[in-house]
C-alpha cells in the first residue's frame, strides 16, 4: 500500500452532504428536490469556502503579525481555471464530495460542469500567474495576487461556416459566482487626469476624476500547507459624488460622463497576447489595479496607522511586476511616498527600488510596452513628472558609470515622446528575470543588453513551472494513481522531483504496459469528451498529436498545417500508399487576437484542411484534423493527458519559455520541438534520445536574417527547391481548401513566399524529416511508452513549486510563514 499524505478533512461524507443541504436551504432557498446541478455547485462552493475560512484568516493574521515578508504578485491576468475541484482537493474533501452529491441524488461530474470557467487571461502569462499563486500558498509563503476582475474575460471563440474565427463576448458573471467575495469596506480611490500645481513649494496633483476600486477576494488554498492566501481582483465602481468637478448646468452631461464611464475600466480584458496596443483604456486599467494594490498593501501591513514608517515597506512586501503591464506602479509608489506620506525623493527611491522586481515574458521587441508621453501626461500628469525625474537621475547615474552618451540615449526610459516601460521596470526594481535559461540569456545579450552591461547583478533567470496539482492530479487521475503506486507514496504532489523514482520503472515492462494503458484510457475519455462537447468522432486508436497555444506566427501553426497538407498531398498523388500511413489525429487549439489578420487566416486554413481531409475517403482513418474551438483550461485538462505527441515548434529565439511543453511532458507526451524557450531545458532533463529535436538554432536563425531571409525574399528558394513544400503551398493557393477560390489564402501564401519572417519554409524540410522518425518510433509501442515514462520521471523540475523556490532564493529573499 502506498503512503498517502494528501490532505484529508475529518468531515464525513454525510456531514458534508448536510452542509450542502444547509447552504441550499439557508443561503439559496431551494430544497434538494428543487435543486439543479448548478445550485448544488454553488452550495458546495460555499460549503468548501467555509472549510477554508479559518486557515484563510489565520494566514492573514500570521502574515501581518509575523516577520515573514510577503509577495505581491501584480498581474493584469490570472487565468485560474475552474475552482471547485481544486478547492475540494486542497480542503481534503474530494471523496466526501463524490459521495455526498451522490447521496443527494446528483452526478458529481454534472455539478463540476456547472461551474463556468473564468477567462481572465490571454494565455501563458495569465496561466503562469495562476500556477504561481497556487505554489506560493502550497509552500506556505504569504502572498497576494493582485489584478483586475474583468467583467468580460477573453472572448469566446466560435468558427463560422467558412471556418473563420468569430469572437463573442464572454460575460462570465452572468450566473452566480460563489468564489469571489466583494468587500465594499476595503475600497480604494483611484484618480485620473487634471493637473499638477505648486502649493507651499510642494507639488500637488489635482485630479479631474476618480473611480472607486473595490476588491473581490478569492481564496487561494495551498495543497497540504494549511495556508490559504488571497487573490484580490479589483472591480471599478463609480462614485456618485462628482468630487472636484466644477460644472454649470449646461455642462452637466459632459461633466458626469467620466463618472459614468468609470466602471468601464474593469469591463474588458484586452485580447492581445504578446502584442500590446497603445490604448488609453489599457493604461487606465493598469494604473487602476496597481494604485489600488499599493494602497491596499499599506492598509494591510500598517493597520490603523496614520503615519506609518514606510521605510520598512520593502521588508513587508515585495511586488513582482508580471511583465510590463503593472510597471506604472514604480512612479505610483514614488508619488504615494512623496505626496501622501511626505518622504523626500531619495528615501522614496530607496524604498521603491527595494520593493519592485520585474519579470519579462517576451523576446518580441514590439511586445515591450511603450506609452506615449502625451497620454501619460493627460491621464497621470504627476506620474509623468516623476518619470522625467527618474530619467534625469538615471542619465546622471549612467554618466557616472562612464556609459557613452549614445548608449545612454538608447537606454532612455523617457525619450520625450514616449516612456519605455520595460526600461523603467529594469531601472526601478532590484531584479529582472527571464522565464527560461535561453530567454534570460537573450535578454542579457540582445533585448536588454545595455542594461545588463550597466547593471549585471540585476539580471537572473527563473525557469517557469506548472502546478502538479491541477495539471497532473486533477487532469490525469489515472496517471496520478499509477505514479503513487510506482513510487509507493503520493508525496510527489508537493515534491515533484520525487518523480525521478520512476526512472528504473522505465525498464519494467509491467509498469510500462500499465503506463500505456493509462494513456489509452485517457484517449478514450478524450474521444468521449470531444464527442459530447464538439460532436467530433476522434479515433482513440490513432496517435493523438496536439498543438495548443495562442495563434501567433512565431509559434508556427503554419508549419504544422503545411506538413499535414504535404502528407495529404502525398497520399492523394499516390506517392505514398494510404496503407503505409501511420494513423494520426491532429488536434489544434488556438485563439487569435481579433485584429491579427494572418493569424486568423491560419485558423481558417486549419479549419478547411480539417473539413477537406476528414471528408476524404482516400485518407479516412489515416489522417484526421480537429480544431475544437474556444481553447481553454478545461479543454487543456482533458486533452493534455490524452496526447501522444506535443508540438513545440516555434522559431528558435522567439518563445520565451512555453509552459504547455511542461504540462505535456509531465503527462507522458513526447515533444517534437525546436531549441527554443524551455524546450531546451526539457530536452536536457528528459534526455536528447527522448525528445524529437529539429530545426534551426537561434544563432542559425540570426545568421539567416543577416543574409536577408525576410527582406530579400529568400523563402522562395526553399519553395522552389523542395517539391513536397511546393506541392503543399500550391494546394493552399489553388483553392483545394477554399472550394476552388484562389483568393481566400492569397495573403498568407504571399507572405510565405515573399517574407516568411518566422522562417516556416526554411525549417520545413527538417520538420518533415523528424516526423518520419517519429512515425518509426511510434510503431514500436513499448519503445514509445518507455520514452514517455522517462519524460514524466525527469520533468519534476518543471513544477511551479520549484520556480517559486527559485524566486524566493534569487529575488524575494523570503520564505514560508513560521
Ligand atoms: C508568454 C510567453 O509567450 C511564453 O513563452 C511564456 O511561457 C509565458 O508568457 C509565461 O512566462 N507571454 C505572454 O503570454 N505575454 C503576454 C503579453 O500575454
Amino acid at each position: 500500500m502506498a503512503e498517502i499524505t494528501a490532505p484529508q478533512s475529518p468531515v464525513t461524507a454525510e456531514q458534508f452532504a448536510d452542509e450542502i443541504r444547509e447552504q441550499l436551504k439557508y443561503t439559496q432557498g431551494v430544497t434538494v428536490e428543487q435543486a439543479k446541478p448548478a445550485d448544488v455547485y454553488v452550495a458546495t462552493a460555499t460549503a468548501v469556502r467555509r472549510h477554508l475560512m479559518d486557515s484563510w484568516m489565520k494566514t492573514q493574521t500570521d502574515m501581518v503579525n509575523g516577520n515573514t515578508k510577503a509577495v505581491g504578485y501584480l498581474s493584469a491576468e490570472f487565468l485560474m481555471g475552474k475552482q471547485l475541484e481544486n478547492a475540494l482537493l486542497n480542503a481534503g474533501l474530494t471523496d466526501q464530495f463524490d459521495k455526498a452529491v451522490k447521496a443527494l441524488g446528483f452526478d458529481a461530474q454534472e455539478v463540476i460542469d456547472a461551474e463556468y470557467e473564468p477567462g481572465l487571461g490571454n494565455g501563458g502569462l495569465g496561466r503562469l500567474a495562476a500556477c504561481f499563486i497556487d505554489s506560493l500558498a502550497s509552500l506556505g509563503v504569504p502572498a497576494f495576487g493582485y489584478g483586475i476582475q474583468y467583467k468580460y474575460g477573453i472572448f469566446k471563440q466560435e468558427f463560422d461556416e467558412n471556418g473563420k474565427q468569430v469572437e463573442t463576448p464572454d460575460y462570465w458573471l452572468a450566473n452566480e459566482e460563489p468564489w469571489g467575495h466583494i468587500d465594499y469596506n476595503r475600497d480604494q480611490k483611484v484618480s485620473f487626469g487634471g493637473e499638477v500645481v505648486e502649493e507651499n513649494g510642494k507639488k500637488v496633483w489635482k485630479p479631474a476624476w476618480s473611480v472607486r476600486a473595490v476588491p473581490v477576494d478569492y481564496m487561494v488554498p495551498g495543497y497540504a500547507s494549511g495556508r490559504v492566501n488571497t487573490l484580490r481582483l479589483w472591480t471599478a465602481k463609480s462614485y456618485d459624488e462628482f468630487d472636484l468637478l466644477t460644472f454649470n448646468k449646461s455642462e452637466y452631461l459632459d461633466a458626469v460622463k467620466p463618472q459614468v464611464e468609470a466602471e468601464n475600466i474593469s469591463k474588458i480584458l484586452y485580447p492581445e497576447d504578446s502584442t500590446p496596443q497603445g490604448k488609453a483604456l489599457r493604461l487606465e486599467q493598469q494604473y487602476f489595479f496597481v494604485s489600488a494594490s499599493i494602497h491596499d498593501a499599506i492598509r494591510v501591513f500598517y493597520p490603523g496607522q496614520d503615519k506609518p514608517d514606510l521605510t520598512t515597506f520593502p521588508n513587508k512586501i515585495n511586488f513582482q511586476l508580471n511583465d510590463t503591464h503593472p510597471v506604472i506602479g514604480i512612479p505610483e509608489l514614488m508619488r504615494v511616498l512623496m505626496d501622501e506620506y511626505d518622504y523626500d525623493w531619495d528615501t522614496a527611491w530607496d524604498i521603491t527600488r527595494h520593493t519592485f522586481n520585474y519579470t519579462c515574458h517576451t523576446l518580441l521587441p514590439e511586445a515591450l510596452e511603450v506609452w506615449p508621453s502625451k497620454l501619460i501626461g493627460e491621464l497621470l500628469p504627476r506620474h509623468l513628472e516623476i518619470i522625467e525625474k527618474i530619467q534625469d537621475q538615471f542619465a546622471a547615474e549612467l554618466k557616472a558609470k562612464g556609459i557613452a552618451d549614445g548608449t545612454a540615449k538608447d537606454m532612455a526610459i523617457y525619450t520625450g515622446d514616449a516612456v519605455r516601460m520595460a526600461y523603467l521596470a529594469t531601472y526601478g526594481g532590484s531584479h529582472v528575470n527571464g522565464v527560461a535559461e535561453l530567454h534570460s540569456q537573450l535578454l542579457k545579450d540582445v533585448t536588454l543588453k545595455n542594461f545588463s552591461d550597466a547593471y549585471p547583478d540585476k539580471f537572473t533567470n527563473v525557469t517557469n513551472g506548472v502546478t502538479p496539482r491541477r495539471f497532473i492530479k486533477l487532469a490525469n487521475p489515472r496517471l496520478s494513481d499509477l505514479i503513487t503506486e510506482g513510487l509507493g507514496t503520493d508525496k510527489w504532489l508537493s515534491d515533484l522531483e520525487l518523480l525521478k523514482g520512476l526512472i528504473p520503472l522505465a525498464d519494467d515492462d509491467e509498469f510500462v504496459k500499465k503506463f500505456a494503458a493509462v494513456k489509452q484510457a485517457n484517449k478514450v475519455d478524450f474521444s468521449n469528451f470531444a464527442k459530447r462537447k464538439y460532436g467530433f468522432d476522434i479515433d482513440p486508436n490513432t496517435m493523438i498529436n496536439t498543438m495548443v497555444k495562442r495563434l501567433h506566427e512565431y509559434k508556427r501553426q503554419a508549419l504544422k498545417i503545411l506538413s499535414v497538407i504535404a502528407d495529404y498531398a502525398d497520399i492523394k498523388s499516390g506517392k505514398v500508399s494510404a496503407d503505409d500511413v501511420m494513423p494520426r489525429t491532429i488536434v489544434f487549439g488556438a485563439k487569435a487576437a481579433p485584429g491579427y489578420y494572418l493569424a486568423k487566416q491560419t485558423i481558417q486554413l486549419i479549419n478547411n484542411v480539417a473539413r477537406v481531409v476528414n471528408n476524404d475517403p482516400d485518407v479516412k482513418g489515416k489522417l484526421n484534423v480537429y480544431f475544437p474551438w474556444n481553447y481553454n483550461i478545461e479543454l487543456a485538462q482533458n486533452l493534455i493527458p490524452a496526447t501522444d505527441l506535443d508540438e513545440q515548434i516555434s522559431q528558435a529565439g522567439k518563445e520565451a519559455s512555453g509552459t504547455g511543453n511542461m504540462k505535456f511532458a509531465l503527462n507522458g507526451a513526447l515533444t517534437v520541438g525546436t531549441l527554443d524557450g524551455a524546450n531546451v531545458e526539457i530536452r536536457e532533463r528528459v534526455g536528447a534520445e527522448n525528445f524529437f529535436l529539429f530545426g534551426m538554432t537561434e544563432p542559425e536563425v540570426s545568421a539567416l536574417y543577416a543574409k536577408g531571409y525576410d527582406t530579400k525574399g529568400l523563402s522562395r528558394e526553399y519553395y522552389e527547391k523542395d517539391p513536397q513544400l511546393k506541392a503543399a503551398i500550391d494546394m493552399v493557393a489553388d483553392g483545394t481548401f477554399s472550394d476552388g477560390d484562389k483568393d481566400t489564402y492569397k495573403d498568407l501564401v504571399n507572405d510565405w513566399l515573399t517574407k516568411d519572417y518566422f522562417m516556416t519554409l526554411a525549417d520545413f524540410r527538417a520538420y518533415m524529416d523528424i516526423q518520419a522518425q517519429i512515425e518509426e518510433t511510434y510503431r514500436d509501442p513499448m519503445k514509445w511508452s518507455r520514452m514517455a515514462v522517462l519524460n514524466v520521471a525527469n520533468s519534476g523540475y518543471f513544477s511551479s513549486d520549484r520556480s517559486i523556490e527559485d524566486y524566493l532564493e534569487r529575488i524575494w529573499h523570503t520564505g514560508p510563514l513560521a
